[in-house]
């Protein structure tokens, strides 16, 4: 089934994974649509482009919350507005899917302690896209 995915990775907490989030990206839309695209890209965001405020990049993203029916978080990179999404979604009952990389991160205890959450530690990119692969080929 075609699953519309809420995928949250930092932007102004830094854009050290850029790299990796654009080809998560790429790699779930083989299959399914992604309705976050421009947190890979940020040339795609037109709100990034200046056209609206912060204001309107709230009201969208809550909406995708809202219409999205999981949510994967690359949480390496601290953000602000990756654990806001995260409890947003936990509120709304969307499935949430939290990577992290064992090696480098250390995730707050407010997500670890959470057991609501799927907390998926990885090493490397391959090990991400069959975590992903499983989570998006469940029903
Ligand atoms: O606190 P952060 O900026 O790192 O929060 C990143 C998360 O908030 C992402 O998962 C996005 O879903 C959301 N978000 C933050 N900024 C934007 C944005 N434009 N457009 C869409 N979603 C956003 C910001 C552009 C700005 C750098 C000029």
């Amino acid at each position: 089934m075609n699953k519309k995915v809420y995928f949250a990775g930092s932007i102004r907490g830094g854009r050290a994974d850029a790299a990796l989030y654009a080809a998560v990206i790429a790699h779930i839309k083989h299959k399914n649509t992604v309705l976050t695209e421009h947190v890979g890209d940020l040339k795609l965001s037109l709100l990034e482009r200046g056209e609206a405020g912060d204001r309107a990049i709230y009201e969208q993203d809550t909406a995708w919350l809202a219409e999205c029916d999981l949510v994967m978080a690359e949480c390496f990179c601290p953000s602000l507005g990756v654990v806001y999404e995260l409890a947003y979604a936990e509120k709304l009952n969307k499935p949430c899917h939290i990577f992290y990389r064992r090696s480098a991160a250390q995730l707050s205890a407010m997500l670890t302690g959470d057991p609501y959450f799927d907390i998926i530690p990885y090493e490397t990119e391959d090990e991400v896209f069959s975590a992903l692969d499983r989570i998006l080929n469940e029903n």
